[in-house]
């Protein structure tokens, strides 16, 4: 059986990050390890919350693991947390990867703004961890801050294109860049491949933006190419999946918007895989 490692926060409540991850991925058939970077009450999103950074751990734990001879096949990292742990996760993805997919989701911010206690060193990091990966997933806001340039609510094809072009200068080899709108009523993803190749795939747009949407979807694609599916498929199949696991929230009376009901279409997973 496949296992993979995946290095995020433990946040208790509202669905992100390790609690999005582990089910998703699992429901691939792939093993989904879990490094937790941080342990939060809540996401940030919520008014109040606790964070714990665990840093302090990944030491002793990347040396308990090397004594075990422990290796994975793939690595996807999201949300740190600070920037002590993406040192530590750069030096994981040496000496724990064994030949597997890095998928880097930089989550660090959205709506041009980065998230509580991030800053221009943290994004920085983030733009140095990316270059190692074979995959990205930033949305706007992050490659905007990543690279210095302007965040703009609207914007054409040339605007992602620089995007994608200086993300893979900077080392990613495949880069997809996730939230996008077109037009009015779609959004999706718009993607620069390692052949050279430009792709992009949308969705009709639901009028409520919902927390925890990239990390539904960074974890169905990861969840999709590790277990051997074209990165165009594995686009697609998540796009689709967050699109659906929208509309299954918003079918719910009194639905809460902390994060989407994923749970509620696993099966498709399955079906998939
Ligand atoms: O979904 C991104 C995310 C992950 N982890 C934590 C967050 C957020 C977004 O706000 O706060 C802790």
């Amino acid at each position: 059986m496949k296992k993979i490692l995946t290095i995020q926060d433990f946040s208790c409540v509202g669905k992100c990050s390790l609690t999005v991850a582990i089910p998703i991925v699992s429901a691939f058939g792939i093993e989904c390890c879990a490094l937790p970077t941080a342990l939060l009450s809540t996401h940030t999103q919520f008014k109040n919350w606790t964070f714990t950074n665990l840093c302090g751990q990944i030491e002793p734990i990347k040396r308990a693991w090397e004594k075990e001879n422990i290796k994975f096949q793939g690595i996807y990292t999201g949300y740190l947390g600070g920037i002590d742990i993406i040192e530590s996760v750069k030096e994981i993805i040496k000496k724990f990867n064994d030949g597997g997919i890095v998928m880097v989701d930089p989550a660090m911010g959205d709506d041009g703004e980065l998230y509580a206690n991030f800053d221009m060193e943290y994004v920085s990091a983030n733009k140095a961890l990316c270059a190692l990966a074979d995959v990205i997933t930033p949305n706007i806001t992050e490659a905007a801050f990543m690279l210095g340039m302007d965040y703009k609510q609207e914007y054409g094809s040339e605007y992602l294109l620089e995007m994608c072009q200086k993300l893979r200068q900077n080392g990613a080899k495949n880069v997809v860049i996730t939230g996008v709108r077109k037009g009015k009523t779609q959004v999706g993803v718009f993607c620069s491949l390692q052949s050279g190749e430009v792709f992009e795939y949308y969705t009709e747009r639901e009028q409520n933006d919902f927390h925890g949407t990239g990390d539904v979807f960074a974890s169905v694609f990861y969840g999709g190419l590790a277990s051997g599916k074209p990165l165009k498929q594995a686009v697609k199949f998540a796009c689709d999946y967050t699109k659906k696991s929208i509309t299954a929230t918003l079918a719910e009376p009194n639905y809460s918007d902390y994060g989407v009901y994923f749970e509620k279409c696993i099966k498709d997973i399955t079906n998939f895989a």
